[in-house]
C-alpha cells in the first residue's frame, strides 16, 4: 500500500491549543548508542476553550521516531493513552496534572540534523522549526512557551561541557565516571528554543555590562582546534548587544549568553534561548583562513541571532504562517546593522542583489508565496528568501513611512505589548499603527499577497506650462493561488535630474528627493515650473521591492551612471546598461549571430575606473558585471551557454580596452598591511581583485603570473582565494598551474574544514574545471563528508550554479543531482528539498533544456517514499 501523502495546513484553520504546558522539567541521559529523556510537563487545560459536552479534550502530543518507554501521571503509572505513528493521546486525568514520559532516542543515527543528533563527536541540537518532536513527546508548537529545566547526564571525559538554556544552577558527579549539569532558564520559550550541546569544547570568555549596569558572561565554545577563530564573532557579538541598546533599547535579559560552533549543521545558526548553536562556517573566522566575504557574515550572523533574543525569542510568533514576524524584522535589523557597521551604501547593493537574482526568481517560481504564506505541507520549506528578505524589504517599507522616530515608537509598542507572548504579523503592523498614528491598511496587502509587483513609468513633459508628469502603472503577475491581485502600497523614491545631471527642485519646499506614494492601478504625478525636459531616477535607494519598466535609452543609463545623486541609482544603472548590452548579444547568438559588444559600457566601465569621486566601495560594486544568475532571472527565456559565453566576451572586452588601467590600480592597491576586516580595507582589496579578474579573464599567459604572485605573496585569505580563483576561472587555461595552486591551498589548510568548502565550492562552480566527471571526483575525496551539508552545499550547489556545466545540454547534470537528491533525501531532507531549487525553475529555459529537466523532475516525482519536503516541492513545480 502506498503510503498516505503529506497533506497541507491552512493558516485559516489556526486554532489556539486545549492545553498550555506551564513547566518542562528534561532530563538528558546521553550514552553512545542511545538517550533517554525523560520528561516531566505541567499540563493545564486552556481555560479560554469551551468544554464540549462536558469531557475534557484529549492531550494530543506530537513525536517522531520515538520509542516510548513510560508514562506516569501524577507520579503514578498510567494506561490510558494511545501512541500512533507521530502521537501520543493521553486522556487528561482533570484540569490540571503533572505528564512524565520516557523516551529512548538514537542520536548517532539522526542523519537529518534535526532533534538531537551527532556532530564531530558532540551531542547538539536543532529544534526550529518542529525538530523538538524528535526529542519528547510534546505540544510542539510555537503558541505553547514553557518554563524549562534541563539535566543533562553524560560521560564526564568524551563530554566535560554540558550545556542548555538559561542558566547553569546545579552540578554533580555520578560512578563510571559520569556527571551532570542541571540548567533553568528563567524565561518562559517554545520548544523550538530549546538546545542542549554535549562535548569535549573550549570557551573563550568575554563580558559584557549592560545598559543598566548588568554583568553578562560571553562564552564562545568550539572544538580545541578552533579556539584561536573566535575572536571577531566575540567583537561582533558585543557590538550586536550595544547596538540593539543603542538603535532599539533593547537590553539582553540573562546572565550567560553562549555560541557553540558545530560542524554538521543545516542551515547558517539557530538563536536558542541563551545558547545560540551556530554553523562553524558562520562564526569561525581569522585572516589567515577567512576571506572578507566570512568575517562580514560572521558579523551579520551573529547579530541576526542576537537580535533574535528581542525579535524571536522574548516576541515569538504564534504560528509558523507568522515566521516572517521573527525573521523579516531580524534581518532588516541585521541589515541595518551591519550598514551601520560598515559601508552602507555597499550592504544595501548586496541586499539588492540577493533580493533581485534569488527572491525575484522565487516570487516568479512554482513556490511562490507571500511573506504570510496561507498554507504548507513542509514548514521547512519555507525558510526562504521571501520569507526572509522580502520580509525585511516590507518592513524597511515602514520605516519609511514612518520615519526613524515613529518606526522605533512602533517598535517599543510592540515589544511591550507582547513581552512574553507568541504575536502575529497583524499584531506588528498594528502596533505600528497605534505608535504613529499611520494606516497601514492597503500596506497589509504586502502580508498576503505574492509576486514581484511591476511599475510601468511613463513620463510627459509639457514645454509649454513647465509641468513635468510621471505616470505610473502598477501590476503583479499571477502566482499559484492568486490570479488576481489588489493594488499595492508601493514607496516609490524618485528625483529628476537636469541636463547637467543636477538634482531639481522636486516642490515649493525645494526637496530634490520624493517619496511617492503610489496606491492605485494608475497614477499621475505632477511636478511644477520644470524647466527643461529632466531624466528621472526611479526607486532610489530601492524604496520598494519591485521591478521598474521605463524605458531608459543606453544614453540615458550612462548620464546616470555618471550623474545621479543616488549610489544606489547610480550603480543600478551600470547594472542595466550592462544587462542590456548583454541581453542583447545572447539574442544575437540565438539568431546564429555574432555582435560585439555596445563600445558604450566598455567606455563607461573605464570612466568608472578613473573616476576620483567615487567611494572606492561603490566603484568595486559598480565594476561588477551582473552575476550569471542575475542575468538569467531578467532574461524571458534563458539559454544558460549563451549567458556564460556573452557576459565573458564583455568581461573580456573591457579587460582587454582597459587593461593598463586596471593594472596600475592593482598595483596600488597590492599591500601587506596587517588585515583588518574594516570597510575601508574591504573595499581596497575587493577592488583590487575585481581588477585581478578582469585582467586574468584575458586570454593571455602573461597576467595569470599576476595571480600566481598575489597568491603565494598573499598575507590574508581574501588575497589569496581571489588569485586561486582567478587561476581557476581565468581566460587562459593553464592547466599546470591550476593544479599547482589547487595542491598547493590543499596542503596548507586541509585540517580547516571551511576553507576546505571553499576549495571544494571554487572547483565544482568553475566552467572550465566543473565538469560532471570532476564533481564526482571531488565527491570521492577524502575532504568531502557526505553527512555535512556545508560540503553538499559547496560540491553540488556550486555545480548547480555552473551555467556551462551543470546545464550541459546532453542534461547529465540534471540526471546527476536528481541521483543525488534521491539519496540524500533519505538522510536529510531539508537539504535534499533545498538542492532541488534550480531543477523547479524549469519553466524560465529554453526548450530543450526544459525537457530535459522535465525529464529528471517527473523521475523524483515518481519516486517512492519521498519526504514531504521534497514531495511539496517536486508536486508544486511540475
Ligand atoms: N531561525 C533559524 C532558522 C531555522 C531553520 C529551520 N529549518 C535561523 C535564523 O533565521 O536565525
Ligand atoms: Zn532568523
Amino acid at each position: 500500500m502506498k503510503e498516505a501523502q503529506p497533506k497541507a495546513i491552512f493558516l485559516k484553520d489556526y486554532q489556539a491549543p486545549d492545553f498550555w504546558i506551564e513547566r518542562t522539567d528534561l532530563t538528558f541521559d546521553l550514552f553512545e548508542d542511545y538517550a533517554t529523556v525523560s520528561s516531566v510537563l505541567t499540563v493545564i487545560r486552556n481555560q479560554e476553550k469551551k468544554i464540549a459536552n462536558g469531557n475534557l479534550p484529549v492531550l494530543e502530543l506530537v513525536g517522531d521516531d520515538l520509542e516510548l518507554l513510560s508514562v506516569e501521571i501524577d507520579n503514578q503509572p498510567w494506561t490510558d493513552y494511545q501512541e500512533g505513528s507521530g502521537f501520543l493521546k493521553v486522556t487528561a486525568p482533570g484540569e490540571q496534572f503533572s505528564l512524565k514520559t520516557v523516551c529512548k532516542i538514537k542520536p548517532q543515527e539522526n542523519t537529518s540534523l534535526e532533534g538531537l543528533y551527532k556532530s564531530n563527536g558532540m551531542f547538539c541540537t536543532q529544534c526550529e522549526a518542529e525538530g523538538f518532536r524528535k526529542i519528547t513527546y510534546y505540544l510542539d508548537r510555537p503558541d505553547v512557551m514553557s518554563l524549562f529545566t534541563t539535566k543533562v547526564i553524560a560521560d564526564k571525559s568524551a563530554y566535560p561541557i554540558l550545556l542548555s538554556n538559561g542558566n547553569d544552577i546545579d552540578r554533580g558527579e555520578l560512578e563510571n565516571g559520569r556527571h551532570w549539569v542541571r540548567w533553568e532558564d528563567p524565561f518562559k520559550k517554545p520548544s523550538y528554543l530549546f538546545a542542549l550541546v554535549a562535548g569535549d569544547l573550549q570557551c573563550v570568555e568575554d563580558h559584557f555590562t549592560t545598559m543598566s549596569g548588568r554583568e553578562v558572561t560571553l562564552r564562545i565554545f568550539t572544538e580545541a582546534h578552533n579556539i584561536d577563530q573566535c575572536d571577531h564573532a566575540m567583537v561582533s557579538l558585543k557590538k550586536s548587544m550595544k547596538w540593539d541598546e543603542d538603535v532599539y533599547g533593547r537590553e539582553y535579559d540573562l546572565d550567560i549568553f553562549m555560541i557553540v560552533a558545530v560542524d554538521h549543521f543545516n542551515m547558517g545558526a539557530m538563536e536558542n534561548k541563551g545558547l545560540n548553536i551556530f554553523n562553524s562556517a558562520a562564526v569561525l573566522a581569522s585572516p589567515e583562513t577567512a576571506t572578507d566575504g566570512r568575517f562580514q557574515r560572521v558579523e551579520a550572523i551573529v547579530a541576526h541571532e542576537y537580535f533574535h533574543n528581542w525579535s524571536g525569542n522574548r516576541v515569538t510568533c504564534r504560528d509558523w504562517f507568522q515566521l516572517s514576524l521573527k525573521e523579516g524584522f531580524t534581518v532588516f535589523r541585521d541589515s541595518e546593522f551591519s550598514a551601520d557597521m560598515n559601508s552602507r551604501g555597499v550592504k544595501r547593493i548586496e541586499d539588492v542583489n540577493v533580493l533581485r537574482t534569488a527572491q525575484f526568481a522565487e516570487d516568479a517560481g512554482p513556490m511562490a508565496h507571500p511573506i504570510r504564506p496561507e498554507s504548507f505541507i513542509e514548514i521547512s520549506n519555507f525558510y526562504t528568501v521571501t520569507i526572509y528578505e522580502k520580509g525585511a524589504e516590507v518592513v524597511r517599507m515602514i520605516h519609511g513611512i514612518l520615519g526613524a522616530e515613529d518606526f522605533r515608537k512602533g517598535s517599543d509598542l510592540y515589544f511591550d505589548r507582547h513581552d512574553g507572548q507568541a504575536a502575529t504579523c497583524e499584531d506588528f503592523v498594528k502596533a505600528m499603527e497605534d505608535a504613529s498614528g499611520r494606516d497601514l491598511g492597503q500596506f497589509r496587502n504586502w502580508y498576503n499577497q505574492a509576486g514581484t509587483p511591476v511599475l510601468t513609468v511613463n513620463d510627459e513633459y509639457n514645454e509649454d506650462t513647465h509641468q513635468y508628469q510621471l505616470i505610473i502603472e502598477q501590476s503583479c503577475p499571477a502566482t499559484p493561488g492568486q490570479d488576481k491581485k489588489e493594488p499595492f502600497h508601493i514607496p516609490v523614491r524618485i528625483g529628476l535630474l537636469d541636463g547637467e545631471g543636477e538634482d531639481l527642485p522636486l516642490n515649493a519646499e525645494g526637496d530634490t528627493s520624493l517619496v511617492l506614494d503610489v496606491k492605485q492601478a494608475k497614477e499621475v504625478f505632477t511636478f511644477k515650473n520644470i524647466e527643461e525636459r529632466p531624466l528621472p531616477s526611479i526607486l532610489r535607494g530601492f524604496s520598494a521591492p519591485v521591478r521598474v519598466a521605463f524605458d531608459y535609452s543606453r544614453d540615458d543609463l550612462l548620464f546616470l551612471m555618471e550623474n545621479d545623486s543616488d549610489h544606489f541609482n547610480r550603480w543600478d544603472a551600470s547594472q542595466r546598461l550592462a544587462t542590456s548590452v548583454i541581453e542583447e548579444m545572447v539574442a544575437a547568438m540565438v539568431a546564429g549571430n555574432d555582435v560585439a559588444p555596445d563600445a558604450r559600457l566598455i567606455t563607461a566601465f573605464g570612466s568608472v575606473i578613473h573616476d576620483e569621486s567615487l567611494d572606492l566601495a561603490v566603484k568595486a560594486e559598480m565594476l561588477v558585471l551582473p552575476s550569471e544568475a542575475s542575468l538569467a532571472q531578467q532574461a524571458a527565456v534563458v539559454y544558460p551557454q549563451f549567458i556564460h559565453q556573452a557576459r565573458q566576451q564583455v568581461k573580456h572586452a573591457i579587460a582587454q580596452a582597459h587593461q593598463g588601467e586596471l593594472e596600475a590600480v592593482w598595483r596600488s592597491l597590492s599591500s601587506t598591511k596587517p588585515y583588518r576586516p574594516a570597510a575601508e580595507d574591504i573595499a581596497e582589496r575587493t577592488l583590487k581583485n575585481i581588477c585581478l579578474g578582469y585582467l586574468t579573464a584575458l586570454d593571455e599567459k602573461g597576467t595569470l603570473a599576476l595571480a600566481e604572485q598575489q597568491y603565494h605573496g598573499a598575507t590574508n585569505m581574501t588575497d589569496r582565494f581571489a588569485a586561486l580563483s582567478c587561476v581557476i576561472n581565468a581566460g587562459h587555461q593553464d592547466r599546470e598551474l591550476m593544479d599547482e595552486v589547487l595542491d598547493d591551498f590543499l596542503k596548507r589548510y586541509q585540517d580547516d574544514t571551511n576553507v576546505m568548502d571553499q576549495w571544494l565550492s571554487v572547483q565544482a562552480a568553475s566552467p572550465a574545471m566543473g565538469s560532471l566527471s570532476h564533481v564526482l571526483s571531488l565527491m570521492q575525496h577524502e575532504v568531502f563528508d557526505a553527512s555535512s551539508p556545508n560540503k553538499l552545499r559547496s560540491v553540488l550547489g556550486g555545480f548547480a550554479s555552473n551555467m556551462k556545466q551543470f546545464h550541459a545540454v546532453d542534461g547529465s547534470g540534471y540526471a546527476f543531482l536528481a541521483d543525488q537528491l534521491l539519496d540524500l533525501d533519505k538522510k536529510n531532507p531539508q537539504i535534499a528539498s533545498r538542492l532541488l531549487t534550480p531543477l523547479t525553475r524549469w519553466r524560465k529555459f529554453e526548450p530543450a533544456a526544459q525537457e530535459r529537466m522535465k525529464v529528471q523532475l517527473e523521475r523524483i516525482k515518481n519516486s517512492e517514499g519521498l519526504s514531504a519536503d521534497v514531495y511539496e516541492v517536486v508536486n508544486k513545480s511540475i
